[in-house]
């Protein structure tokens, strides 16, 4: 019924245990829900706070704040790769100044269908491309500038790098979308408000309509001066309204309501990591919160989020609104966000990148993790290298759910199983039913050793994935114990695994 719900549940899901004894089931109805039969998931993530309501009628109501039909899709995703390619790659630059001659931007030999293979093979879903970094160098030949690939050397100025890779991650099935920074070191209007804004529309809207679907759009918050000494201000609603209007299924990130930066670019997440954060906006009373589908959009104001701690108790008592507003992790496999030959030694380890997995996508969090193509324009052996490594860890590492078949019995707080014989166990996977909120406040691990129960692992938030690593634990029995929850939760899989070289 849900079609927006892209993942199959894996193993015993506690959810299907609850629906066949007959338990009564734990999720709570939302309003949105109880409007009557909806064809189609559609969420319910934002909501104002009324005065009086007090402390523990604002986590309850916290709870109760569910991903949009984009942000359950984009979340389901887990692990993207983003790709940093442009003009900085010929120069040697982290950050190009816009004076850079297009002439040098020459990859004889990219091959966007490589770099989409790489990435598919290392289990990543989407590829976001730096469209345009602050330098304002275009990968695509836009009518609106001569600062593009259309005066490279490149294929004579007839190539489109945006276009070969949104192609190639058609051929093989992998989702779409690009980083287009609103800094443009190069574009003389930028500082010219107005004039710059209609400039950035204008690129937008290509980017909208040339490359068919795109599944998020990621904007960058830097903002320089412009050449004339003037700030430019960006219209930041006119351009979600181009988003909306032309790709509806978009995610919008970073300076955008959708998605959040987690604010590390280290590959590490939060421990504790709530998806549900309050008083994103900047004039909660504003008339213009009017679009049911994306309520955040005329109020939304973007701003870095790096605080530990964004959502707990202590941060919603006062919040006036709340909202779903996930976590994206990004970090590079390089040192840099771009290629530097002299960085080819510098490559992270299969090993570095699966605590990075760990501290990402099993903290709650969408992985972005950054492969900057060569000047030859492909992904470097080196980082092949480790990224298969990388695969083949995690495919080892998940590949049996050693609770799969047990005999699973329990109360709301308390879920234990029996297995039918001893078993040896190093990382546990805990995953929330998003679509009813994100509840788990804290959680601990107990096995049975013939006399008691005694607490192997423990944890905080659980949210979309929660993975714990711990030594290797040999049970027959087990069991999951909710500590603190903001309603009764709604646990969708519970998973123990044996993994080698996992790290921790
Ligand atoms: C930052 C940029 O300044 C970096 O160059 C890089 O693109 C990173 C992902 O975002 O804001």
């Amino acid at each position: 019924m849900l079609t927006n719900d892209i993942q199959p549940a894996r193993g015993v899901t506690i959810l299907t245990f609850f629906l066949l004894t007959g338990v009564l089931m734990m999720i709570s109805s939302h309003s949105l829900y109880s409007q009557g039969v909806r064809p189609v998931y559609i969420g319910n993530n934002y909501t104002t706070i009324r005065a009086g309501e007090t402390a523990d009628e604002i986590v309850e109501k916290a709870s109760t704040v569910t991903p949009s039909a984009n942000q359950l899709n984009w979340q389901r995703l887990e692990f993207n790769a983003f790709i940093h390619f442009g003009i900085n790659t010929f120069t040697g630059n982290e950050w190009g100044e816009g004076n850079e001659d297009p002439a040098l931007f020459n990859p004889v030999q990219l091959d966007a269908r490589q770099w989409v293979r790489v990435i598919r093979d290392a289990g990543m879903k989407m590829v976001i491309i730096t469209a345009k970094h602050h330098d304002g160098f275009c990968l695509w030949p836009s009518q609106f500038t001569r600062h593009s690939v259309a005066s490279a050397k490149w294929k004579n100025g007839k190539g489109d790098v945006v276009g070969e890779l949104a192609a190639a991650c058609r051929e093989y099935g992998l989702k779409f979308g690009f980083y287009l920074s609103p800094w443009d070191k190069h574009e003389p209007t930028y500082g010219d408000s107005e004039k710059y804004n209609e400039f950035f529309r204008n690129q937008l809207r290509e980017l909208l309509t040339r490359y068919g679907e795109v599944s998020e759009v990621w904007f960058d918050g830097a903002c320089g001066e412009g050449p004339n000494g003037k700030k430019q201000v960006y219209d930041w609603k006119s351009y979600y309204a181009l988003v909306r209007e032309l790709q509806p299924g978009a995610v919008i990130a970073v300076m955008g309501p959708d998605v959040r930066w987690v604010g590390t670019e280290s590959g590490v997440g939060r421990a504790t990591e709530w998806s549900v954060i309050p008083d994103l906006v900047q004039n909660l009373d504003s008339a213009e919160a009017s679009s049911l589908q994306f309520p955040l959009d005329g109020i939304f104001k973007g701003h870095d989020l790096t605080s530990p701690d964004l959502g707990s108790r202590e941060k919603l008592k006062d919040a006036r609104m709340l909202a779903w507003y996930p976590a994206e992790t990004d970090v590079s496999i390089r040192p840099g966000w771009f290629y530097h030959k002299t960085d080819d030694k510098k490559v992270k380890t299969a090993e570095t990148l699966i605590n990075i997995y760990f501290t990402s996508v099993g903290m709650n969090s969408v992985l972005l993790l950054n492969i900057p193509p060569d000047k030859r324009g492909l992904i470097h052996s080196n980082d092949i290298r480790s990224l298969n490594g990388m695969k083949k860890i995690l495919d080892q590492a998940f590949k049996t759910n050693i609770l799969a078949g047990a005999a699973v019995s329990g109360s709301s707080g308390s879920f234990e199983y029996a297995l039918e014989k001893p078993a040896s166990f190093n990382i546990a996977m805990i995953r929330e039913d998003i679509k009813a909120g994100q509840r788990i406040e804290k959680f601990h691990l107990e096995a049975w050793d013939g006399k008691a129960w005694r607490t192997f692992a423990e944890g905080t938030t659980v949210g979309s994935k929660r993975l714990l690593r711990f030594p290797v634990m040999t049970a027959q029995k087990v069991r999951l114990v909710i500590d603190g929850s903001r309603s009764d939760p709604a646990i969708m899989d519970f998973g123990l695994y044996k993994g080698q070289g996992i790290g921790k």
